[in-house]
């Protein structure tokens, strides 16, 4: 008697491990069974293999197989070296038939991270330290060749040049093993005088794998200093009635280290339509001093921004609001001789030059329709006392 086999039901997924590493190659049976667990010595065509754990070219997206499965008497196919896991974590491998996606298969499995491979900096480079203070932490990730974290890799990290040591202890060497996440660290270095200290990171146990090496240099506490924007003047800005508004800013460098450059001076106002006509003069080794004016204010208020960056990149920002306003015109403060005095004239003739003088309040500003009193002390014929009213701040005698 034979069996005659049903339509094909499933694929099932073998020859895997159930836990496996990140770039080891592996062999896979595929066996496709009828409904009730037979294989299928009937089936051939193409079936599809693919898990999330394989991505070749490393590009963020998995790569599926497909495998040519003839008919066979056994209803199954073995294909050597078929598979390579690129990505750490549990998994699955899913097998499917082009022709029929009814027909399919999974199995679970787990891949871990292969051997540590490479050594990358996360953070500590490249740090400016004051001397005698600590740094930032020094830190680095361990992966293997697919860029999976590899828990437990030991990384060897050397002072290789400049004064710096371990703030604990060898202190020129640290040994750190990379947590879950493949980050080795925390070291800080204590830094004894400036200069530049290198540190390079290596895998313990990995011959040929390039180090992650640190830049950290130390500079003295007054380089370190950003620069003092000393003042701005007017340091309250209630401009009455003017458009235009004169401005001086003074900015040291107080580590008087040369860093401060008249390039590294920004001055912002949020006013359209001003113009800025503020020059830098560069007043000594440590301070700059830029004057000038805004043209063309409008009433309202607004802000001021300065920002002052030093060779060493420490910034320094303050930002001041002034208002432009108009004023009432206050009572006449000051009156002003403008023409006719010094005159001379024959006797029972007119002077040639009328007599003018100017009004204005206590802000200088002109002031119209005040009452001016014009009275002759002595000598003179007439008048003894005549009146003029100002126009536009001047009264004239006519
Ligand atoms: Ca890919």
């Amino acid at each position: 008697m034979t069996v005659r086999p049903e339509a094909p039901a499933s694929i099932v997924i073998s020859d895997l491990p159930a836990l496996t590493q990140a770039g080891r190659s592996h062999r896979l049976t595929l066996t496709v069974k009828d409904a009730k667990g037979n294989p299928d010595p009937g089936f051939s065509g193409q079936i599809r293999v693919e898990s999330p754990a394989i991505d070749t070219n490393l590009d963020g997206t998995p790569d599926p197989l497909t495998f040519d499965f003839p008919a066979s008497p056994t209803g199954s196919l073995t294909i050597e070296a078929a598979l390579v896991f690129t990505r750490s974590g549990p998994t699955t491998v899913a097998a499917t038939s082009v022709a029929d996606p009814n027909l399919t298969g999974v199995l679970s499995i787990e891949v871990g991270p292969g051997p540590a491979g490479r050594v990358d900096i996360v953070s500590g480079n490249a740090q400016v330290v004051a001397v005698g203070a600590e740094s930032a932490p020094l830190r680095v990730r361990v992966s293997d060749a697919f860029g999976n974290a590899t828990p437990g890799a030991s990384v060897l990290f050397t002072v290789t040049a400049g004064a710096a040591t371990f703030t604990s202890g060898d202190p020129k060497s640290a040994t750190a093993v990379a947590d879950a996440d493949g980050i080795g660290a925390s070291f800080t270095l204590l830094v004894p005088e400036a200069g530049l200290t290198a540190v390079e990171a290596t895998i313990v146990d990995a011959a040929g794998v390039a180090p992650a090496i640190f830049h950290v240099s130390a500079a003295s506490i007054a380089e370190m200093q950003p620069p003092e924007i000393a003042f701005i003047t007017p340091a309250e800005y209630d401009v009455v009635n003017t458009v235009n508004v004169p401005v001086e800013i003074r900015i040291a460098d107080p580590g008087a280290s040369g860093g401060l450059a008249a390039g590294g001076v920004q001055v912002l106002l949020d006013a359209a339509d001003v113009t800025s006509t503020l020059t830098a003069n560069v007043m000594s080794e440590s301070e700059i001093a830029l004057t000038g004016q805004f043209a063309g204010m409008v009433m309202g208020s607004h802000l001021l921004q300065v920002i002052a960056i030093d060779l060493n990149q420490n910034r320094t920002e303050r930002v001041i609001q002034f208002n432009v306003a108009l004023s009432v015109v206050g009572p006449v403060a000051t009156i002003e001789k403008v023409s006719g005095d010094g005159q001379s004239g024959d006797a029972g003739t007119g002077l040639p030059e009328r007599f003018v003088v100017r009004v204005t309040d206590d802000l200088g500003q002109p002031v119209a329709g005040a009452t001016v009193r014009f009275e002759s002390k002595s000598g003179a014929k007439s008048p003894s006392s005549r009146r003029a009213r100002s126009r536009r701040g001047a009264a004239t005698l006519s």
